[in-house]
């Protein structure tokens, strides 16, 4: 598989973008090889500048349940565009997109639009701790949550520490109240939340970034009457899992209610939205009606707006669900039979069409034993991989996401892939 343009423009790209990628995990660089760049996506597939075509398990890391290009969503799109598209004063469309998510997510009774999610988590920690008079929060090791200061913190050591600071750049002032507990572990929360001095634990209801953790039987109803006794917001981090791991996101698969949710990714429809919501009495602590303050040149952006409406109106349709679930479970099964036929250690965590094979015997319960993986073993997996026409995200700590787009043909050829690849890893 040639990818010489790739190479070339990567050159280019590296001369005037750090790293070469506008995100860091772009970079391949947790699976040994450079990226390549991607010419157009279409369905389950994208091409990139050298022609070769990919079966695409990344979706653009969530959004794209729906596959590249649907010609429904690229519909919405033009047709809003022709009418503009930013202006800075509030359309209709976002009213709508409100009143969307509060029928089908009824914990966000109040709705704010932002661009990303990281907008969304930021703006979410710093309403709690406007609401509650409260400074910290609570976050899980492996838990990610965007880019803010706050949540760049890494866990020291011991189970409950407070927070270093995850990346350079970040004060101690901005991590120090940011506590760092076990996913999954309650009495380590709990322990934290008896002092009564926390403002909101956020959590990855599903956790995708430490690749897929799933909250073991319990836990989040015990996060949220730990939370209830100790005046502690309880947030659902569903940017991932929103509109992903059923249509209420998570938050309805366990009959869970938040104070407060994140959610992004899908609801942009593939363009740059997101959004948070939640209890109407600590919404309304929100600027212009209160004084917790957050805004945004391009929030509630009409075009993305549009597209995220439509991408939710799909997704309504009878027996969306059903056929995420019937794809989710074909390929994680065959990936993880071609993994272990190859000898390698391997087990499988997977929620619907969102999931991770990890490369080591398992289980994965939190992100201390998503870390006994052999990422090596993964690297090459994923250059193998990429070679068959496999598209991977590159990192052992990531989840991959299965469209509707998707075939019972891709998901073949991904199969034979794997099973060619993983034979390849061993002798890598
Ligand atoms: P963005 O700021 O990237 O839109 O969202 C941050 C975010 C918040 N919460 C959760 C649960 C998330 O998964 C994310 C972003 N996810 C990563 C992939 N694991 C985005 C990919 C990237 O960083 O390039």
């Amino acid at each position: 598989m040639s990818i010489q343009r790739s190479q070339s423009i990567f050159e280019r790209a590296k001369a005037v973008i750090p790293g070469g990628v506008n995100s860091p995990v772009r970079a391949c660089r947790g699976v040994g090889t450079d990226p390549v760049f991607v010419q157009q996506g279409d369905g389950a597939t994208i091409t990139d500048v050298d022609g070769n075509r990919y079966v695409d398990l990344i979706g653009s890391w969530g959004p794209l349940i729906l596959g590249h290009s649907h010609p429904e969503i690229l519909d919405a799109i033009a047709e809003t565009m022709s009418q503009g598209t930013t202006f800075g004063a509030p359309t209709e469309v976002e009213v709508r997109f409100a009143e969307t998510l509060r029928s089908i997510y009824p914990a966000m009774e109040m709705v704010r639009a932002v661009s990303s999610g990281t907008e969304a988590t930021m703006s979410a920690l710093r309403l709690a701790r406007g609401f509650t008079g409260r400074a910290r929060i609570i976050k899980a090791d492996g838990g990610y949550h965007g880019h803010a200061d706050c949540l760049l913190v890494a866990a020291g050591s011991g189970a409950a520490t407070l927070g270093i600071p995850g990346s350079a750049g970040v004060p101690d002032g901005a991590a120090r109240d940011t506590i760092v507990v076990p996913y999954n572990d309650l009495a380590a929360t709990e322990a934290v939340l008896a002092a009564g001095d926390v403002a909101a634990v956020i959590i990855e209801p599903i956790a995708g970034n430490m690749g897929l953790v799933v909250p073991a039987p319990g836990y989040l109803e015990g996060l949220r009457a730990a939370c209830t006794r100790h005046g502690t917001l309880l947030i659902f981090d569903e940017v991932m899992t929103g509109f992903r791991v059923a249509y209420g996101g998570a938050q309805a698969r366990y009959g869970i209610t938040p104070d407060l949710t994140t959610i992004g990714k899908i609801v942009g429809g593939g363009l740059p939205a997101a959004a948070f919501g939640g209890r109407r009495d600590i919404m309304e602590k929100l600027a212009p009606l209160g004084p917790v303050y957050q805004a945004g040149t391009l929030s509630g952006n009409p075009l993305a707006l549009a597209a995220g409406l439509k991408a939710i109106e799909i997704l309504g349709r009878p027996g969306t669900y059903e056929r995420l679930e019937t794809l989710g479970a074909r390929l994680g099964d065959g990936l993880l039979a071609a993994v272990r036929a190859a000898g390698l250690p391997a087990c499988l965590n997977r929620v619907g069409s969102m999931l991770t094979v990890f490369f080591c015997a398992g289980p994965v319960t939190d992100y201390a034993t998503a870390k006994t993986s052999d990422t090596k073993r993964f690297g090459a997996f994923f250059r193998g991989m990429r070679e068959r026409g496999v598209f991977l995200p590159p990192s052992q700590y990531e989840a991959m996401f299965i469209s509707l787009a998707h075939t019972d043909e891709d998901l073949d050829l991904v199969i034979a892939a794997a099973k060619a690849s993983a034979l390849a890893a061993v002798a890598d």
